[in-house]
């Protein structure tokens, strides 16, 4: 079946769909200048973000990782949401105008979606806009600082970190079931942008697929769960999700 047929078919499934849940990854952004972490732009003083987004690094050097995260701030700042973050706020107005669920679940922490008007978004792994205090815990807005001297709690004095989840460290339980509720009770599933790599985001498809969802990826490339999709449109989210619309 041709793309042009299955975008049809999608089509139809949305309009009777009951439940859509979305799980999108860094390529989604990636039309609207952010690097995904596969690319070569995706490079920062030859830094690879698994060496950066881990707890061991910030204990080594919270310096590092704190330049690291305000210069991928200053990068995402101006960026706007590109036509694929529009679709998916459209759609869930749409799906809500007709009473029915729609879940966002992104790994994206560049706060895309939210500046794009979607409102039911399930941050996977946290928000670059925002940051924790280490011992206290309380989560705040992190107005762009630049870091002379590492930033610290106004409640306790404790040290700041970014508010996103690093490798080895667990996900955020409420936020996991809320994204595992959403995939294993939806009948539209879309994954859109993401190697479907990293674990345990890269396993929501599988779950909605083993829940008898119709799955639908959109990427540039296979990725290892290809396979186990009904549709995978091959190509640039930004020129496909608007097609839905
Ligand atoms: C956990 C936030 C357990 C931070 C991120 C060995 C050692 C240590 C850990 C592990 C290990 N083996 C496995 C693990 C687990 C690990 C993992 O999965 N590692 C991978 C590398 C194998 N996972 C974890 O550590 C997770 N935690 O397991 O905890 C635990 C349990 C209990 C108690 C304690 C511990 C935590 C993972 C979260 C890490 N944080 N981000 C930050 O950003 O700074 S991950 C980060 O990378 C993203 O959030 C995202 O999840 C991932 C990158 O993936 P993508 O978003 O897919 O981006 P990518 O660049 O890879 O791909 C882009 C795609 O888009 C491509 O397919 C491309 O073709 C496509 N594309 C490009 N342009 C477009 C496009 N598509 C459409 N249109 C376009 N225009
Ligand atoms: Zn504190």
């Amino acid at each position: 079946m041709s793309n042009v047929e299955q975008i049809e078919e999608i089509r139809e499934k949305l309009k009777k769909a009951k439940n859509v849940a979305i799980l999108t990854g860094a390529g989604i952004s990636q039309e609207s200048g952010v690097p995904t972490f596969r690319g070569e732009e995706g490079l920062w003083k030859n830094y690879r973000a698994e060496e950066l987004a881990t707890p061991e690094a910030f204990e080594t050097d919270p310096a590092l990782v704190w330049q690291w995260y305000d210069w991928r701030r200053s990068l995402i700042k101006p960026l706007l949401p590109n036509p694929a973050h529009d679709a998916l706020a459209e759609l869930e107005k749409s799906l809500h105008k007709r009473g029915e669920n729609f879940t966002l679940i992104t790994q994206n922490i560049d706060g895309l979606h939210e500046k794009a008007g979607s409102k039911n978004i399930v941050e996977l792994h946290g928000n670059i806009w925002k940051v924790r205090c280490t011992k206290c815990q309380q989560v705040t807005e992190n107005s762009q600082v630049p870091i002379e001297i590492l930033p610290k709690c106004t409640k306790c004095g404790a040290l700041l970190r970014p508010h996103v989840v690093w490798f080895g460290e667990a996900l955020e339980t409420d936020i996991l079931t809320k994204a595992f509720k959403a995939s294993e009770e939806c009948d539209l599933f879309f994954v859109i942008g993401t190697s479907s790599v990293v674990q345990p985001a890269a396993s929501l498809a599988i779950r909605a697929k083993e829940a008898n969802a119709f799955v639908v990826e959109i990427n540039m490339e296979e990725t290892p769960i290809t396979e186990y999709t009904d549709y995978s449109l091959i190509g640039k989210a930004g020129e496909i999700m608007p097609k839905f619309l």
